[in-house]
This record gives structure tokens, C-alpha cells and sequence, in this order.
């Protein structure tokens, strides 16, 4: 496909680091850690927390699962990088960009179901590997 094609070209140095820091510090919890998901009634009061922790150059959990209207908090965890970064998701228009060690979050319902991409977009952190996939889960 399209995607293996483009990152097979040139991977950036800093995914290289990126990514033989990781498989050395995060053996087995990986894969629990892969995914989060708030699958509650979209009753609740509340709105449920979504954690993403940000760092260079990777989200985790890299995927999110979240039923279509529910009220969530979605959580922008920098605190833990070394620069600033953001989690922008492009075809709902919605945004969080957060400074080095600081916390961002923001209410959000998402109405539409289906399967978005979510990036930073600061210059060259997408390239790097900062994607990750929302998926609004119909109900
Ligand atoms: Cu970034």
C-alpha cells in the first residue's frame, strides 16, 4: 500500500531512536497499552477520560476506540517529552498543541462515526511517527 511504500523511502533519525528506545523500555506492556477504549452508554454524566500520552516521536496509546456521542475528556500528556507537540485531528478539525511537560485536555463529542487519522503537526513530528487512529465506534 501507499503507507509501507512512503516509510519504507527514508526513515528520519529520529524515528530510528524513537523507536529502538521504545521496544528497549516497553517490553510486554506494549500491547495492552496499544489501545484505549470508552465504550460506555452515552448516558453518562460524566465525561470519560481519554489519555494520550505524547512523547518524541509517539503517541500512546496510538489507537483510540470512542463511542460515537459520547462526552469525553480527551487528554494530551506532554509531560514527559522534551518538546512541544500536538494531537490534531484533521478531518474533524480538532486540535491540542501543549508545550513541553505540560498537560492539555479539552471536552469533546464525537458525533460522526468511522475512522480518523490523528497527527502532530509540528514540523516534521508526522514523518517521524506521531499518527495514530481515532475510531468513533457507532452505537
Ligand atoms: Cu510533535
Amino acid at each position: 500500500m501507499v503507507e509501507s511504500k512512503k516509510s519504507g523511502r527514508h526513515l528520519p533519525f529520529g524515528f530510528m531512536v524513537a523507536f529502538s528506545l521504545a521496544a528497549v523500555a516497553m517490553p510486554s506492556v506494549t500491547r495492552a497499552q496499544a489501545q484505549v477504549a470508552v465504550l460506555e452508554p452515552s448516558n453518562e454524566t460524566e465525561p470519560a477520560e481519554v489519555r494520550i500520552v505524547s512523547t518524541e516521536f509517539k503517541y500512546a496509546p496510538s489507537t483510540v476506540r470512542i463511542a460515537a456521542g459520547r462526552a469525553v475528556t480527551l487528554i494530551l500528556d506532554n509531560s514527559g517529552a522534551e518538546t512541544e507537540h500536538g494531537l490534531f485531528v484533521p478531518a474533524l478539525g480538532f486540535r491540542l498543541q501543549v508545550k513541553a511537560g505540560g498537560i492539555a485536555r479539552r471536552n469533546i463529542v464525537f458525533e460522526k462515526p468511522g475512522e480518523y487519522e490523528f497527527t502532530c503537526d509540528l514540523p516534521g513530528h508526522r514523518d517521524a511517527g506521531m499518527t495514530g487512529t481515532l475510531i468513533v465506534v457507532d452505537r
